[in-house]
This record gives C-alpha cells, structure tokens and sequence, in this order.
C-alpha cells in the first residue's frame, strides 16, 4: 500500500493517478490538506493529513498497512520566501516525520522530491553537473539541500530505502502549479487560451530546466522501480529533459495560437531564477537506472494544448 502526501499538488494529482494504474486505486491512499468531504469518489481512498502531525502520519500508515510513503507536500521557491521559517519548518520537519515513521515501520521506500533548486551562483546560468557545490539562495532550495542529506544519514544509518530527483520546473494541465519560479511556463497556456496574451514575470532569456509532467511521473517509478545496487547516487539525481526560455516557449506557443502576445516584467522571481542553472547534466541517471526524457517543447506544447484547448473552448462558449 502507497501513501502519497501533498496529493492536490501538481506532481501529487498526477503520481496518485499513475499510481493508481499500476498498483490499483484502493492501494494507494491520496492525502493532502483538503476536508475528505470535498473530494469526489473516484478518487478516494483520501485522507485530511497535515505532515507536520506525526501520530496522524503514523496512525494512516499502520491502519492502512502501508508500505511506501511518496512524501510530495512542500511549500514551492517563490511561496517560501515569503516566509522563510515557516516554509523551513514545513519542509523540514515533514521529511523529519515521514523518514522517522519509515524508518520505525520498516517501510520499503520512501520518495521524496529535490529539485534544481539546490544549485546557486556557481553554476548559475551553466549546465549543473550531478556533483555540482549545492548553494541554494533560497529557504526552498535550502530545505532541498538539506532533505537530500537527511535521505542519505537514514539510508546510511538505518537501511532506509529512499530515494530521490532533483527535479526541474514541471509542466502539467491537470492542477494549477502553486508559487514556483518556474510556474510561468504552466500559466501562460492558461493566459494563451483565456486572453491570447500573457505578461511574463521573468525575462525573455531565462534559460531554465524544464520537463513535462509525463515525463517527470515516468522518471519518478522508473527510478522507484530500479533494483536498490544500481543508485549508486548519495544525493538526489540529476534529470534533465528540456531547457528554454521564456521567448522560445512563446514562439513554441505561437505555432497554436499565431497572434499570442507576450510582455515582460520581471519581478523578485528572476532573482531566484538567476541563481538557478539553465539546464542540467543527468548522464549518471542515465546511467545508474537508464533515465531517457521523452517530451520535447515542441511535443509537450502540442500535448498541453491538446487537453487545454477543448477546456477554454468550452467555458469561452459558455460565456459567449
Ligand atoms: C519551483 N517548480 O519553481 C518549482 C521547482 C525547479 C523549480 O522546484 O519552486
């Protein structure tokens, strides 16, 4: 049985769904802030749990029997940096919580997300090598740098199977990103459909890692599934898929919608997106557990406006 917290969120939506595929529905229980009321059958089993309350962490875990927990619930880079300790607390003390509840229960593996928000000033810009000098510049990427340590002490001092990525910025169309840096590229679809324009709150060459959604819940059971000799890897891996800036995923977007046009105004974000690098190198995933990206921008464009398209149509009909 699979625990999944943060199950609302824009990685949690879709990992639960794919989970759901392999493993069957009933065995993964979905969990996440929301009252248990307002989430619809299909998509139960769900359960209101907030991961920094440790008992109801592990009261879930041994009434379900549970035996993976994939911890998703975090508060994202731009979110966080409104306030910082509190951002600090909920990402920490929730990873705290779910690898001691691991570590007591014997459970088999435990996923939890980093992201290239561990990188800073000294590949700012560049390719990030997987053995890059974390220097995260924001209480996110700080978190992230420390979550990655305390996934190796419990694995080295406990056995604990756990395991991590080092994700990029994630497109998805099925739940609304919430307070990235990255999440320009998931709203200007939604801007593109509604109102044919978009002002961007970064500058118009801002390289950043990217991956389409598929692509990043592909990655995530490829590596949970990979035989435990093969991750060689300490830290969190690196995986890479795309790389663009925000003037190319506008061009990209022009090839659905030719008159889409977009405007610039940097805000706080673009100093965070400075600190960040504007691709990675994932050759060690590829190589420990052959990780291969499948979605191109030009695939992924088509593939977000395929599903968005009849969604924007139909509500744009229905105030016509
Ligand atoms: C954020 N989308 O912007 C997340 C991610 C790589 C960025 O961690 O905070």
């Amino acid at each position: 049985v699979i625990l999944v917290t943060g199950a609302r969120g824009q990685i949690g939506t879709e990992l639960v769904a794919a989970l759901r595929k392999v493993y069957g529905r009933k065995q993964v229980i979905a969990t996440d802030l929301h009252d248990a009321a307002a989430i619809p059958d299909q998509q139960r089993p769900y359960h209101q749990l907030n991961v920094l309350d440790k008992d109801d962490l592990e009261s879930l875990v041994v009434t379900y029997g549970v035996t993976q927990i994939y911890h998703l619930a975090a508060t994202l880079s731009a979110k966080g940096e409104e306030a910082p300790l509190k951002a600090w607390h909920l990402n920490m003390q929730s990873l705290l919580n779910i690898l001691e509840v691991a570590k007591d229960h014997k459970l088999d593996k435990v996923f939890w997300p980093s992201s290239i928000a561990v990188f800073g000033p000294s590949t700012a810009r560049k390719i990030s090598p997987q053995d890059a000098l974390l220097d995260p510049q924001t209480v996110y990427g700080i978190s992230k740098e420390a979550g990655e340590q305390w996934c190796a002490y419990y694995r080295e001092h406990y056995g604990l199977d756990v395991r991590s990525l080092r994700y990029p910025g994630l497109i998805s169309y099925s739940a609304p990103a919430g307070g990235g840096t990255t999440d320009y590229a998931v709203a200007i679809f939604h801007e593109a459909l509604q109102n044919g324009s978009y002002e961007c709150y970064l500058n118009p060459d801002t390289a950043l890692p990217m991956m389409y959604m598929d692509d990043a819940v592909r990655a995530t059971l490829e590596l949970m599934n990979a035989p435990k000799e093969a991750l060689k890897e300490r830290g969190a891996y690196n995986i890479g898929a795309l790389s663009f800036t925000p003037a190319e995923l506008a061009i990209a977007l022009k090839m659905h919608i030719p008159d889409f046009t977009i405007s610039y105004n940097a805000d706080k974000r673009q100093s965070i997106a400075n600190s960040w690098p504007a691709g990675v190198d994932d050759a060690v995933a590829r190589h420990d557990w052959n990780w291969q990206p499948e979605y191109d921008l030009t695939a992924m464009t088509k593939d977000m406006f395929d599903h968005l398209e009849p969604v924007y149509k139909n509500s744009n009909a229905a105030t016509m």
